[in-house]
């Protein structure tokens, strides 16, 4: 019994071609293949000849895999009848794939004369940089000039930004955002059956059918390539019908059968969706051959019986019993076609071996976070409203005027640069849960709406990995997205949203797409009297990690607006994705130490002054001596080592220069080494958990492993979940613990 099931499918092929009597009639070549459907002859006998491209390329990759040279055996082998979607969908139409579409890949480039698909595959199977998508990062479908960004392998996780995409279309449009679309361009989005299940798939579908409700565009056409499998778990019977096909605003298509049964329901699926702008869920009945990789051993889970009667319903044997019965073609033409195609991939897989990786650290992340910081100047420096016109923006009274002390709080100067901001730049939308009509749960995005619509200020329903989803979407087209998360611990259950598909997407398209994004989110702890944990959460380890991702912590108002400007120049010009965290206690707070002292108002810095990475902020000692400490620090942090820095020269005579950081990723190095060289001791103020939640760990290596400094002494939050009421200050850093470190770093020093 042999388990080489490559040979078993390729012999039956071979036989099915050798065997099959030609039809009496040869069909013309524009005669439709049955009867009544929109297929004819000559484009069914294109579509198997993607089909075998396809199969072969699957072939390929197992080859190579043989000898070491290739990296990916994920295959598309029997699921060849998505090859009718890759030539309904135009190449305009967005598609977000799934990993097994590569027919459809095929036939999709197809309508592109002059590109070299089976090539460019190869070329990502063996991990090469001319893989013209992804440079060998990755083995992705994806291609610019065919408008397919690169999937990661986070199965269902391309779902909400498919539907981003789509919801984006008609808003870009109204807003005067330009893009290589046309007006009745779909959105195309391929995946599997076992997918259908996560909570992401559910996600994008559910907003897509909550758009429809609320009488929006929602052009989106969900392929469900289901082959009943998910790796080795079945996927019960009747299981995906049943769950799509009673959905409201979400027609359902079934497409089975043969190429011309399937081309006819697919035909039908893509007019609907175009036509009424609506979403369809498209059922492709498909089949698994091989098993689910080339490493699965299909043996262990499937009878050989069953993976023989899975065999027996390829795709490609039906294709070409129906193209010799029904007289469209000879099996001479198809054993040629079969033949030559065999032979142009194996020559090309040879070819694509020999072609160059990546080999250096900087080739590999070159893409991964570009920045320009020149050109990024020029774009926060620009445009400039009309001073009239400004003022009328705000209602006749500048912001940098404003002296009532609720428009100088952190809140206050926030909400004045998004508004600034939203009119500065058309292509910026802002939206979220309660963002709109609310005005925000902290008042930040107060009166936005107003003054610039539902158009640009919206509300979503409540579901981030959906409001990611949208902001992806809609970044993808040119838009410019200020998405909300209403809380720092609710970015964790979407997080992959940023972390695999978001800050990944530069990387796995060689820059190629890209998805500006300044994601705000109110976060860390200290909030009087509210919330607990979930209302307070600090930590930012989940956010530091993601490669790439640029991480923003204001703690004033002044800098708010200016590192906001900045930001949202960084996305705009490098595409760069960035988490803007909010310190929400901070948000109103006015006084800096004693009630009524107003040191923590700022005045608010008129546009177009802003701040990049790297620039920190600086507090000199109280009084000008030289320093004896240097306390590292950010947000919260900032504010209690101001008080404990006052505290320190009154009380002990110390003098403590306070570094805000602003920038926690990546984290401003080079000012901390210049700060601390000068002054030897330092103490890292960081309101985060202790371990691997801030960015006391980091600060430290580096100072240590540079051999700056003299003496390092840090104060953290305990590692625990904050607990409600006044319990908080037991696990949060206060000011006299931070006094107490200080005493300690400064007596290091001082023994020296
Ligand atoms: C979120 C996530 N969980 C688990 C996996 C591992 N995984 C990769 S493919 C797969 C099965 C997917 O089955 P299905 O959606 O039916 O697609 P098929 O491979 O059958 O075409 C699993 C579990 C993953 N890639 N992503
Ligand atoms: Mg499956």
């Amino acid at each position: 019994m042999t388990f080489d099931r490559v040979a078993i499918v390729e012999a039956a092929l071979d036989a099915v071609l050798l065997q099959s009597s030609p039809a009496a009639a040869p069909l013309a070549g524009d005669a439709p293949l049955r009867p009544g459907s929109g297929l004819t002859a000559r484009k069914a006998v294109e579509l198997f000849e993607d089909q075998v491209l396809s199969r072969e390329l699957d072939v390929a990759a197992r080859e190579l895999k043989k000898t070491n040279r290739s990296f990916y055996t994920i295959g598309s082998a029997g699921h060849e009848n998505n090859v009718v979607l890759g030539a309904q969908l135009r190449i305009n139409d967005p598609a977000f794939l799934h990993y097994r579409s590569g027919a459809l890949m095929m036939a999709r480039a197809r309508q592109l004369p002059g590109s070299t698909p089976a090539f460019d595959t190869l070329l990502g199977i063996v991990a090469s940089r001319e893989d013209p998508i992804a440079q060998g990062r990755h083995k992705v479908w994806g291609s610019r000039p065919l408008w397919v960004p690169p999937q990661t392998s986070t199965i269902a996780s391309h779902m909400p930004k498919a539907m981003g995409l789509a919801f984006a279309l008609a808003r870009a449009r109204r807003l005067g955002v330009a893009s290589d679309l046309p007006d009745d361009a779909i959105v195309a989005c391929s995946f599997g059956d076992a997918s259908a299940n996560h909570a992401t798939a559910l996600s994008a579908i559910n907003t897509a059918r909550y758009a429809v409700q609320i009488g929006l565009p929602m052009p989106i056409l969900f392929i469900c390539e289901d082959n009943g499998i998910g790796i080795s778990v079945p996927t019960p019977q009747g299981w995906i019908e049943q769950t799509f096909s009673h959905m409201e605003h979400l027609r359902y298509d079934l497409a089975d059968g043969e190429l011309d049964e399937v081309w006819d329901a697919v035909a039908a699926a893509v007019h609907y969706v175009r036509g009424a702008r609506r979403p369809a869920f498209l059922h492709l009945r498909t089949v698994r051959l091989w098993g689910h990789a080339g490493s699965d051993a299909e043996q262990v889970y499937r009878s050989v019986a069953e993976i023989a009667e899975t065999e027996a319903q390829d795709p490609l044997l039906r294709t070409a019993r129906r193209l010799i019965g029904s007289g469209a073609a000879t099996p001479e033409d198809l054993r040629a076609l079969v033949a030559a195609t065999r032979e142009r991939v194996m020559a090309a897989a040879e070819e694509a071996t020999r072609r160059p990786r990546l080999e250096t650290t900087e080739e590999v992340i070159a893409p991964l976070a570009p920045y320009h910081p020149e050109q990024v100047a020029a774009r926060a420096a620009t445009p400039l409203l009309d001073a009239a016109a400004r003022r009328e923006l705000h209602g006749g009274t500048l912001p940098e005027e404003a002296t009532l002390p609720n428009a100088r709080t952190l809140a206050g100067c926030l909400t004045a640069a998004l508004t600034d901001e939203l009119a500065r730049r058309p292509e910026m939308i802002v939206f979220g849960e309660d963002v709109g009509r609310k005005g925000g749960v902290y008042n930040v995005t107060n009166g936005l709406q107003k003054r610039f619509g539902v158009g640009r200020v919206f509300d979503t329903l409540l579901d981030e990995t959906s409001i990611l989803g949208i902001a992806q979407g809609a970044a993808h087209i040119g838009l410019l997205p200020v998405p909300e998360i209403q809380y720092l611990a609710y970015l964790h259950n979407a997080i992959d949203q940023l972390r695999g598909e978001a800050a990944s997407l530069q990387f796995f398209s060689s820059g190629q797409f890209r998805n500006p994004l300044v994601v705000r989110v109110p976060g860390l702890a200290y909030q009087k009297g509210f919330g607990g944990h979930f209302h307070n959460d600090n930590s930012v380890g989940a956010l530091r990690d993601i490669p790439g991702l640029v991480l923003a912590v204001p703690a004033r108002g002044d800098d708010a607006a200016r590192m906001l400007r900045g930001c949202l120049a960084m996305a705009a010009e490098d595409g760069r994705v960035i988490v803007f965290l909010e310190p929400i206690a901070l948000y109103h707070e006015k006084d800096l130490e004693a009630e009524g002292d107003g040191g923590w108002l700022t005045d608010y810095p008129a546009p177009p002054a802003f701040l990049l990475p790297g620039e920190v902020g600086i507090y000199p000692p109280p009084e000008m001596t030289y320093p004896d400490l240097l306390i590292v620090s950010y947000a919260n942090g900032l504010r209690l080592s101001l008080q404990a820095a006052r505290r320190l020269q009154e009380d002990h005579g110390i003098a403590a220069r306070v570094l805000d950081l602003r920038w926690l990723n990546p984290l401003p190095f080079e000012a901390v080494r210049q700060q601390a060289a000068a002054i030897g001791s330092v103490l890292v103020v960081d309101e985060c958990r202790r371990t691997g939640g801030g960015v006391a760990d980091a600060l430290i290596a580096d100072l240590a492993e540079a051999e700056i400094g003299r003496r390092f002494g840090s104060v953290r939050a305990v590692d625990s979940f904050v607990p409600l009421g006044t319990a908080t200050s037991a696990v949060l850093v206060g000011v006299d613990q931070i006094i107490a470190a200080a005493l300690t770093a400064v007596g290091g020093r001082m023994r020296a």
